[in-house]
């Protein structure tokens, strides 16, 4: 299994999901305009802007390596061209002191949310996209590349195209539902074209500038400090073919292809896997009947892991991080099943040769799970949703045991 001292054993969180009042980006805007689709707003979150020192601590108590956080970009320049160093400042901190606990920062760029003056100029949409990303990117490699391990350029920038391919009657409703909440965040931007990568449709031009995005970012960090690992991170179940006129094959076409080809040169592809999909003629296919569900309603089906990462290796030839992998479970021995099963599938995988770096749990703490709320429980860790106070769940320590078993 290669050199096991090197392996990264972590826990994921994402900016907009934990740290709370997230004024300036576009997905607030989205949870506070009168036709919102958002269950509820993300509000104070687990108030890890407050708490984050916490966060780390119950991390490295785990006995785990290495801690995923994203730096939101809107509160880093809440203006175009305007930089804000204390911000900066706060996410240095926040990565000397993961540092500090014996723990890689592992950084996203950009997980889902954008600033809102981003989004009010059309977001991806926009010719001048990239060049804005790769200001920002280029400011926080000038702060941060001395203390992050690896950066996470995208989290999951393959969503829209595989709701676009997996298109139903029931997912034209949704997308009716959330042209309609753009249409009114952009009205009240006094903008026509308030975009949002991980809400949209996923156009061909979009598509083409955040990937421009990813390739300057990626130059940015490496121009910073050559030995930051850049990746971006992918959407990837374990998709599965039924039948023979299966469009497994279309499906990967359409949404995977252009991103594995996107991340030649990188250092790692970032795989986050939930479960499997099932990919009929033109659709993914219902849950089977039989199965067990999550809390999401998903097929319980930890074994995915193994297959996705080996397929991401196979299509990018690049060593797999994986950035994110867990369940939703208001029964938490269900989630130490997963854990101990992903683990094996894991396990498996590497044996027969797959390059792993490292495995980042989804996630440390329940949080505000988009537009579902705070109705999905994720995390290692609950969190009261009046103090705030962190409670470990048996999960964690089995995650810590199997961590113990492998290193
Ligand atoms: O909460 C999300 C995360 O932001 C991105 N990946 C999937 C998670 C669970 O749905």
């Amino acid at each position: 299994m290669g050199d096991r001292s090197a392996f990264l054993w972590g826990v994921a969180t994402a900016g907009h999901q934990v740290e709370g009042n997230n004024f300036y980006a576009d997905i607030w805007l989205l949870e506070q305009v009168r036709n919102t689709r958002f269950a509820e707003p993300s509000g104070d979150a687990c108030d890890s802007l407050h708490r984050w020192r916490e966060d780390i601590e119950i991390t490295a108590a785990l006995g785990l390596n290495c801690f995923r956080f994203s730096i939101e970009w809107s509160r880093i320049e809440p203006a175009p061209g305007e930089f804000s160093e204390a911000w900066f400042d706060h996410y240095a901190r926040v990565a000397a002191a993961c540092r500090d606990a014996g723990l890689a920062p592992v950084v996203t760029l950009s997980h889902f949310t954008s600033p809102r003056w981003f989004a009010a100029l059309g977001g991806w949409s926009d010719p001048e996209a990239p060049v804005r990303f790769a200001r920002y990117a280029e400011q926080a490699a000038r702060r941060l590349a001395p203390l992050v391990s690896h950066v996470i350029t995208f989290n999951e920038p393959n969503l829209p195209l595989m709701g676009r391919w997996t298109a139903t009657p029931l997912a034209d409703a949704t997308r009716a539902g959330l042209d309609a909440m753009l249409a009114e965040a952009a009205r009240q931007s006094g903008s026509d074209r308030f975009g949002v990568w991980v809400y949209s449709r996923g156009e061909d031009d979009a598509l083409a500038h955040l990937l421009a995005g990813h390739r300057a970012a990626r130059q940015a960090w490496k121009a910073a400090r050559s030995s930051v690992q850049v990746g971006m991170s992918l959407a990837v179940p374990d998709a599965q073919a039924v039948g023979s006129a299966s469009g497994l094959a279309a499906y990967r076409q359409f949404a995977e292809a252009p991103f594995f080809a996107a991340v030649r040169g990188d250092d790692f592809i970032g795989v986050q896997t939930y479960g499997r999909i099932l990919i009929g003629a033109t659709a993914v296919l219902p849950v089977p009947e039989d199965a067990e569900r999550t809390e999401s309603g998903e097929e319980y089906y930890p074994q995915a892991l193994g297959a996705a990462i080996t397929h991401a290796h196979a299509e990018t030839g690049l060593p797999v991080l994986v950035t994110e992998n867990g369940i939703a479970a208001d029964e938490d021995g269900q989630r130490a099943r997963y854990i101990t099963a992903a683990l094996e599938s894991l396990d498996a995988a590497r044996d027969s040769g797959v390059p792993v770096v490292g495995y980042i749990h989804w996630s440390l703490l329940d949080n505000f799970e988009w537009r579902r709320g705070y109705a999905q429980h994720f995390g290692l860790f609950a969190v009261n949703r009046g103090d705030f106070t962190r409670t470990a769940k048996p999960s964690a320590q089995i995650y810590a045991r199997e961590v113990r078993m492998r290193r």
